[in-house]
This record gives C-alpha cells, structure tokens and sequence, in this order.
C-alpha cells in the first residue's frame, strides 16, 4: 500500500536496538563455523524455533539467553565489525540514515574477550558503515544491569579511550531484581565523562524504577517506560522535561511486557505530549524497524500525522543526529 510504501522510503533514526541480540541468524551460524563455536542450534529454522519457545516461556529474560548465546560466536576483531557491518547494509535497504546502537560489551567480557578487539571492531565498522553504506552509527555502552555495581563501575572508567566512538551509557539486561539506583556510581562517571544517559526502565520493572532513572541517574532519555502510561504524574514529567521513551512495541508484547499490540502504552504517552520514538530493539526475533512501523500503524491505529511524527522524533530527540533533520523534512 501507499502508506507502507512512504514507510519504506522515508529516512529514518532508529534509536534503540542492541547489537548482540541483532545478530543475523546466517550470520551467527557462519561465525560459529568459523571460530568452532559449538551452539545448541543449527539451522535458522531450528533458531526461530528455540527463541520463541524460550522468550514465549521466558519473556525478557528468555531474549537475553538468545543474546548472549548467540553473540557467545564473536570471538575476533574482525567478528564485531562484520556483525555491525552486516546491521549498516540492512539500514541502507530500510534507509535508516542514523542508528544509536547499544554495546554491551560485559556480554563478551564474560567470555574473557579484551575490551580492545571488541571496541576495535565496532569503530572500524562505524567508519566503513558511514563509506560503504551513508550510515551514522553511535554507539551506547549497555551495563548489563545483572553484574556487580563495580564491574560496571570499572567498565565505564574503561571506556575513557574510546569517547571518539561511544557517545552513550545505557542499562539493559534482565530489569527484574536489578533496579537503576543499583548503578548510580556509573552514571556519575559516566555524567562527567560527558556521556549522553539513558536507560532501560519500565518494561520489566515497575514505574519506580522509571522514576529512580530520571531523578536519581539523571538520564536524558528512558529505553521503553512502558510503565509510565499508568502514572499520569510520571507522563507529566516526561513531557515536561521532553524525555524520549525509545520504545519497541514487538519486544514488548513478545516479552510480555505488555499484553498486545492493541493495549500497549505507547498511545497513551504520544496522546500525553511524550516524545516516543519506535525501535527493534533486536530485529532477528522481533522485526526490522520499518515492519515495526507497519505493523503499529496496523494494529494500534497510527494515523500518518502520528507516524511522522514518531519518525521525526527518532532525528529531533537523537543524541547527535539533528543536522539529519533538514534530509527528513
Ligand atoms: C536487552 Cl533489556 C533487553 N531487551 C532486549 N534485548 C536486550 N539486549 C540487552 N538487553
Ligand atoms: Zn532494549
């Protein structure tokens, strides 16, 4: 249809998505090959099989077993910069033009993999994303909120070398059990390390782990904040202080954090003045970006007006891709 079709074409900034729970299947089972990386799955249709039986069973903590098995196949430099080289060559097919990517780089730490070769290939593949494909990647730094205050502490203070390619610090992984104010040291550093802040707040959690990110981490922007629809004060505040909500509308219907498309919050907040933007999250289990978009234009009712402005705010509430905006308009 027309509207599809203006979905397609339209260029877009997608401000949410990680990138070990985007790696393509084909790609993951190659790097496997590879690096003789022994995964329980074996084929694309016995990986679709598994993660939706597990993030089915499992919700959000179901997706991050995905993530970090799967992601268990990069092991060299050159592994990291085909995974993001592989997301900018799919951008360019969607035109994203702009594409805030959240690294989490304890994921591979855990499996005794050097800061150093991960970082170097995400940069290198920046700089070839921005050549080969017209595609601005930035990176945020993902503290898997499940590990020690300190590990994360000591990964943020890593990142000191690397502020020409991370513009960002994020939180993400299992929310249940693990609320914001657990990290708060990082985004003091992070904060004066000049970092842009944000976090996952509000999809497994409750409202006042929302709450606790803004008042308390200070963040400039929430990653979902499902939660918020059921607080007006809280929407009041987002709206106020013109904080993003970075939401994913598949993730969290698969994931459970909300019941279905029809009932998910993300009308309410756009009706209460919040700037929302519409994401992945993790394309390989959920859908590209421009299905999503197609998808919660279908189910929920997005009028064309309220499409674009969605897309627009992905530009206009971006850490650094606002000169991006007069290409858009
Ligand atoms: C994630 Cl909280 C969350 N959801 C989906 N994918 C993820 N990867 C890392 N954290
Ligand atoms: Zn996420």
């Amino acid at each position: 249809s027309r509207q599809k079709q203006m979905l397609q074409e339209i260029p877009k900034a997608e401000n949410h998505i990680h990138i070990e729970g985007s790696i393509p299947w084909a790609l993951a089972l190659e790097l496997a090959e590879k690096n003789h990386v022994k995964l329980p799955v074996h084929s694309t249709e016995e990986i679709a099989v598994w993660s939706q039986d597990l993030i089915s069973r499992k919700g959000l903590d179901g997706f991050m077993i995905c993530d970090r098995t799967l992601n268990s196949v990069c092991l060299h430099e050159e592994d990291y910069e085909a995974v993001v080289l592989a997301l900018a060559k799919e951008d360019q097919r969607q035109n994203i033009i702009y594409q805030e990517l959240h690294l989490d780089y304890p994921l591979n730490e855990e499996r005794g993999i050097p800061l150093k070769v991960v970082m170097e290939g995400y940069r290198s593949a920046q700089k070839k994303a921005k050549k080969l494909y017209g595609v601005e990647i930035v990176y945020i730094a993902g503290l898997d909120r499940t590990l020690s205050s300190e590990r994360c502490l000591s990964f943020v203070k890593a990142l000191r070398p690397y502020l020409d390619m991370v513009a960002g610090l994020g939180m993400d992984c299992e929310e249940n059990g693990h609320p914001c104010i657990k990290h708060l040291e990082s985004y003091r550093e992070a904060k004066e390390m000049g970092l842009f802040l944000t976090a996952h707040a509000g999809e497994d959690g409750g409202a006042d782990n929302i709450w606790d990110a803004l008042l308390k981490l200070d963040v400039q922007r929430i990653d979902h904040g499902c939660r918020a629809a059921e607080h007006p004060e809280l929407m009041e505040y987002l709206q106020e202080h013109q904080i993003l909500c970075a939401m994913c509308p598949s993730g969290n219907v698969y994931s459970g954090a909300a019941a279905s498309f029809e009932a998910h919050p993300l009308l309410t907040l756009l009706h209460s003045g919040v700037p929302v933007s519409i994401s992945s999250d993790d394309p390989p289990y959920t859908c590209s970006m421009t299905e999503e978009l197609i998808l919660d234009a279908e189910k929920m009712g997005l009028t064309e007006a309220e499409l674009i402005q969605i897309i627009r705010n992905g530009f206009a509430y971006s850490i650094s891709g606002q000169h991006l905006l007069p290409q858009f308009d």
